[in-house]
């Protein structure tokens, strides 16, 4: 069995609970690396922004916050702590890189991630099928933005030589950064005018490239499309 939605028990037991796949970000990081583990799952959906959203969640995340992951040991409710959770479980997976520099380069950068860029996430919110224009550009936006590219660049340029990601092969660390990717997208970021020689501009080319991240923007489409039916 593969993915399925409403919460249906799996072979794992494992059921992921997420937001709108178009708007909600960090339901998306956790559901990449799950993908990458190859595990079946199954969806538990929460439609966000309605006055039943909150409700909803809280009957599933303690923190009245999705993603969550329910396992056999509990609820795992925050993106971080699932895709730290993975890796341990998945070792083979290599969702951290092995080599230790690399790794905690990984675990910096996704740390980072998770507790920074409040402007980009403000001023830029994922919206995966929409295209909008920029928005104007703040000191702390446009600060967040050269930092992003900084990171990307850095650690391709240090550790990226086995693949097209941030550390060659698929980690958590593009699980972090990959709804970035689509934000700079949907906002047409001219990423050259902040510091991009080219790396950043290849790396959200390969973000879309991945077939798991094709799977995900195919069900936002779904459910958009869903919504005008209503
Ligand atoms: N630190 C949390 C943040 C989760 C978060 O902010 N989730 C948003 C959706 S993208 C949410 O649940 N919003 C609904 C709400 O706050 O009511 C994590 O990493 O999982």
């Amino acid at each position: 069995m593969t993915t399925t939605e409403g919460g249906t028990m799996t072979g794992t037991g494992y059921t992921l609970v997420i937001g709108d796949k178009n708007y909600s970000s960090w339901s998306l990081r956790p559901w990449l690396s799950l993908k990458a583990c190859g595990v079946p799952f199954a969806e538990d959906r929460i439609r966000l922004r309605m006055p039943e959203s909150k409700a909803e969640i809280f009957k599933r995340s303690p923190s009245g916050k999705v993603p969550a992951l329910k396992t056999e040991l509990g609820v795992i409710y925050d993106s971080l702590a699932i895709v730290e959770y993975l890796a341990e479980q998945y070792p083979q997976v290599g969702l951290w890189p092995a080599d230790p520099a690399a790794r905690a380069a990984a675990r910096c950068v996704s740390a980072e991630m998770h507790a920074g860029f409040q402007a980009l996430r403000n001023d830029m919110p994922m919206d995966l099928i929409s295209r909008f224009p920029m928005p104007e550009l703040s000191e702390t936006l446009e600060n967040n933005i050269r930092r992003v590219v900084a990171i990307w660049m850095d650690t391709r340029a240090r550790f990226g030589q086995s693949g097209p990601l941030l550390f060659g092969g698929f980690t958590n660390a593009d699980a972090m950064y990959a709804p970035v990717a689509t934000r700079f997208r949907t906002y047409g970021v001219p990423l050259a005018d902040f510091g991009d020689d080219g790396t950043a501009a290849d790396y959200v080319d390969a973000i879309y490239a991945m077939p798991d991240m094709a799977d995900w923007l195919a069900g936002a489409e779904v459910e958009m499309r869903e919504r005008e039916l209503v």
